[in-house]
This record gives structure tokens, sequence and C-alpha cells, in this order.
């Protein structure tokens, strides 16, 4: 129960407004705020992690839903966690609770982990994508699964791994990495969210390359506060 939420703003970069917000979760130890991927392993080892991410969204789904909220919320799902039956039931009652809808939420599936059971998997997405969620692949390009994951999945949007955008100024290199998983996704109909925007003069150049969304430090921080950047 000292996990808490936390909000990363997502700027529709054509528009220049943001259009969502990231959930993250952090966890309260002896007063310091500890970031997710120092305990998330601990909890799959230990078999607890489909009750952590039910936590974290229904805390997250309240906070919203109070501040008025009415833009994407974008959720990060373990693989580990979507293969349990009971999981996909809590998930469905805790946004039914919410009275949210279903497609103001995206559900952020990282191909950094290896999924050994991708039927299961498939078909789990396939039912969120049947009640009306949305999809995003999240960290693209660090995996090795990458093109799997788009031809088999109902993915909505596509989110390039940071590493790649960070340095589009100074690398040709980055600079076509990030071109082509833009000009791959937008033929598949796919919206793209570039991470890791730090400064204002590569979300510049993002907009000038015709990138959708962007986040990141320079557009804002994760927050435990819903704060729309000036
Ligand atoms: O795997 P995923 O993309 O969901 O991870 C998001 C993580 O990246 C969060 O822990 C968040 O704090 C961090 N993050 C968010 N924006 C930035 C950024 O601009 N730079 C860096 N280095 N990290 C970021
Ligand atoms: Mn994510």
């Amino acid at each position: 129960r000292r996990l808490i939420p936390f909000f990363q703003p997502i700027l529709d970069v054509q528009a220049g407004v943001v259009v969502g917000y990231e959930v993250l979760s952090r966890i309260e130890v002896d007063g310091e705020v500890m970031r997710a991927d120092e305990f998330v392993e601990i909890a799959e080892k230990i078999g607890v992690i489909h009750r952590l991410d039910c936590l974290v969204i229904e805390l997250a789904l309240q906070k919203l839903a109070a501040d008025g909220h009415d833009g994407y919320i974008f959720l990060n799902l373990s693989p580990r966690a979507m293969v349990l039956n009971e999981f996909a039931r809590s998930l469905r009652q805790i946004v039914v609770d919410s009275g949210i809808p279903p497609e103001r939420i995206v559900f952020e599936i990282t191909e950094r982990d290896t999924v050994k059971n991708l039927a299961l998997m498939e078909r789990f997405l396939n039912d969120l994508k049947f009640d009306g969620f949305k999809l995003a692949i999240d960290d693209f390009g660090s995996g090795f699964s990458s093109f799997h994951y788009l031809r088999r999945f109902p993915v909505d949007f596509l989110k390039v791994e940071g590493d790649f955008v960070v340095n589009i100024l100074h690398s040709t290199k980055d600079r076509a990495f990030v071109q082509s998983m833009q000009s791959l996704a937008h033929e598949l109909g796919i919206q793209v969210i570039a991470e890791f925007v730090e400064t204002g003069e590569v979300l510049d150049e993002l907009k000038r390359m015709g990138m959708d969304m962007a986040q990141g430090y320079y557009i804002g921080r994760p927050d435990r506060e819903i704060r729309k950047p000036a």
C-alpha cells in the first residue's frame, strides 16, 4: 500500500498540447521514493507482480478521474501478469469501477522482456482490443522482437526507445533510426511517440521530422501531481 503512481505528460508534437499521461510506479520506503525497476523484478520473482500492476492502475485511475483528466492514460503492463486469467478479470473490473472509457486507456507492453508464451499474450491483447482498449509497444528498438510484435499484435502506438532519440541532433545514425521507425509505423497506420525528449532543440527537430507525440524531461518529469507543463 506504499505504492505511488507518478504521472508523466505526453505531448502532441504538431499541436503543442498535452494529450495524455504515462503512469509510472514508485514505492515509498523509509520516506524515500524508489523507482519501479528496482522492485518490479523482485515482485515478478515472488509472483505478486499482477497485484502490484492492478494496485497502481487502480490508484492512478482514481486520481485521474478525480482531477477531471480527459486525455489518454498510458499504463505499463508486465508480460508475466498478462498470462494470468485472474489479472484480466481484475483489470476490467478496475476500469469499469473508475468510469473511464476504455478508448482512453493505452496499455504499454515492453519488448525488453522476453515472453515465452506469445500465443497466450496475443489472446490477452486481442481481448483487450475487443473491449475497446488501445495498445502501445514500449521501448521499441531495444529488444529483438520489434518487428514480430508489430506484425502480430493490434498496435495503436509505437514508443521509440529513448536511447535512439537523445542524440538525433548529433548522430545521423540515430536520426535515421528514428526516421525509419516513424515511416514504418505510419505505413502501418500506427502513431509514434518519441521518448527521452530532454531539450527544446530535439523537440523542434522531431516536429520537423513529422513526429506525432513526445515524452521526456523537457516536456515534464514524472510527478505525483498531474501537471500541465507551461
Ligand atoms: O520503459 P519506460 O519507457 O516505461 O520507462 C520510463 C522511464 O524513463 C521512467 O522511469 C522515467 O522516469 C524515465 N524517463 C522519462 N523521461 C525521461 C527522459 O527524458 N530521460 C531519461 N533519461 N529518462 C526518462
Ligand atoms: Mn512505458
